[in-house]
């Protein structure tokens, strides 16, 4: 995934033609678009393709896949043959199976990340202490990188101290309470963000807004 604006789209409407519009209004500030369950579920797998036709950035898929490896690589095998340059799968579920997603994802020289952490306040009633070495295994498995949440900056940066290289994804940014400046200074590559660029009445406008912020963060 190249990176120039640092930003990922989360775009989670429920049907293609808002979904299309909001791409082209947006797509000059975006390094990636990222669909999950709303919109796969309403239009398809086949919105894939075509927001990667009409965008020409990668497509994300947030499937937060969490199964046996084997269930893993049989998922992973449809998002990547539909057209995902990556795909989003939990890290809890053990060395197993995200062992899986990550040989998945050299098979077909695409991006895989696994979940350290979730943004929400509910990710803090179980699994409080499992990031730091859900990070760890995210490193030995070779995955193209990690979700880390905006809403926990000193979570970013400790998780930025374990993977080294490894990228991070970091959702959480507005709608959650989260900053984009904070985020990416406390070691995330991208932020990714759905409802304060797709909710507004100007979505081009606040994704400029934003790319201007990680600019001066950097
Ligand atoms: O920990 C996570 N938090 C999170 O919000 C992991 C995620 N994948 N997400 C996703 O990021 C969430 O499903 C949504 O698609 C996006 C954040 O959207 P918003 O809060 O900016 O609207």
């Amino acid at each position: 995934m190249k990176k120039d604006t640092g930003l990922i789209l989360a775009l989670d409407v429920t049907d293609r033609d808002s979904a299309l519009s909001i791409v082209e209004d947006t797509v000059s500030c975006l390094d990636a678009v990222k669909v999950g369950y709303p919109l796969i579920l309403s239009t398809g797998l086949s919105i894939i393709d075509q927001l990667r036709d009409i965008s020409h950035v990668p497509v994300i898929a947030d499937l937060k896949v969490a199964d046996i490896p084997n269930t893993n690589h049989l998922i992973l095998q449809q998002a990547y043959r539909a057209g995902a340059s990556g795909v989003i799968v939990h890290a809890f579920t053990g060395q197993d199976s995200l062992m899986a997603c990550t040989k998945e994802a050299r098979k077909w020289k695409r991006d895989v990340f696994a979940v350290t952490q979730m943004s929400h306040p509910g990710a803090e009633d179980f699994l409080v202490d499992a990031a730091e070495d859900m990070a760890k295994m995210a490193v030995n498995c070779q995955a193209t990188g990690v979700v880390a949440p905006a809403t926990r900056p000193k979570m970013v940066r400790m998780i930025r101290q374990i993977i080294g290289d490894l990228i991070i994804i970091s959702p959480g940014v507005g709608a959650q309470g989260g900053s984009a400046a904070d985020t990416i200074q406390a070691g995330a590559d991208y932020v990714i963000i759905g409802r304060s660029i797709y909710q507004s009445h100007e979505p081009g406008a606040a994704a400029k807004q934003i790319v201007d912020e990680i600019s001066s963060a950097l």
